[in-house]
């Protein structure tokens, strides 16, 4: 397969169960079913697909889906090496879900340093399982507290079902997102060169590395699967770099 122009990474943070797994699959994996429901995320999942970006380039999206309950684990600083955006996301009917957002704001802000985000990053927060019928009335997260949290950190109020949204639909918000990391990351890149004379591209060959430390630490099968799938993609795509633009 033809070399995408960009790679875009993306990861995807939320409590238990809010359907990060499920939006990933619904996407990337054409053979998996919305009405099969997903095992909780051991470690972390990856999946990836091609975009077209509407100004006639391609881009490779990698969703990287951490598990639940995760922290600053070595798993986590893999995943967020590099990346070029999060989607934050909670489920409409668990409160707390939408309670977490401040904490997994504070995770959010600790990556912000240049290995890992760097200063410029692609941020949405989505509200998942709009599907679900609200029985209890007002039980379920209210619209207008959701876009007070998205007014708070300037971002658009985004809702949907991971579950029974089109393809369509859950694809176009995907591709909003990576218009937005790659317009991110080329003015970043712009402003590299300016000061250091070049693109800095980051490196495919340290980010394997620091999977492989990642791995000894957490030590878990599920997250090796998970792993094996990043490194076939990256045979795959006959990769040698890892997140470099333009
Ligand atoms: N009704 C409905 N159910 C959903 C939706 N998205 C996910 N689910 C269900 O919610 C449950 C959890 O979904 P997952 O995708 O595994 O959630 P997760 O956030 O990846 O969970 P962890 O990996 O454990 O952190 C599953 O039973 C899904 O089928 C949705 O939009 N609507
Ligand atoms: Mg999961």
């Amino acid at each position: 397969m033809e070399k995408a122009d960009h790679i875009v990474k993306f990861v995807i943070l939320g409590d238990l169960a809010v359907g990060k797994t499920t939006f990933a699959k619904r996407i990337c994996d054409p053979s998996f079913n919305p009405n099969s429901s997903c095992l909780p995320t051991c470690c972390a999942e990856f999946q990836q697909i091609r975009l077209d970006i509407p100004d006639g380039s391609t881009a490779d999206v990698q969703l990287w889906d951490l598990e639940g309950k995760c922290e600053k684990t070595a798993t986590t600083n893999m995943c967020m090496r590099g990346a070029h955006g999060v989607i934050l996301m909670y489920d409409i009917t668990q409160p707390d879900s939408f309670l977490s957002l401040s904490r997994w704001m504070q995770l959010v802000n600790h990556y912000t340093d240049e290995k890992f985000l760097g200063p410029k990053f692609m941020l949405a927060i989505v509200a998942n399982k709009t599907d679900v019928f609200d029985f209890l009335k007002n039980k379920h997260v209210q619209v207008e507290d959701g876009c007070a949290v998205c007014d708070k950190y300037e971002l658009p109020y985004v809702s949907l079902s991971a579950s029974t949204s089109s393809l369509e639909q859950l694809t176009a918000h995907l591709l909003g997102w990576t218009v937005q990391a790659v317009e991110h990351s080329i003015a970043e890149s712009e402003t590299r060169k300016s000061r250091e004379g070049a693109a800095v591209p980051l490196d495919g060959r340290s980010l394997l590395d620091e999977s492989f430390t990642a791995l000894d630490t957490d030590s878990t099968g599920c997250f090796f699967s998970c792993l094996k799938r990043y490194v076939d993609w990256q045979l795959a795509n006959d990769s040698d770099e890892h997140g470099c633009f333009g």
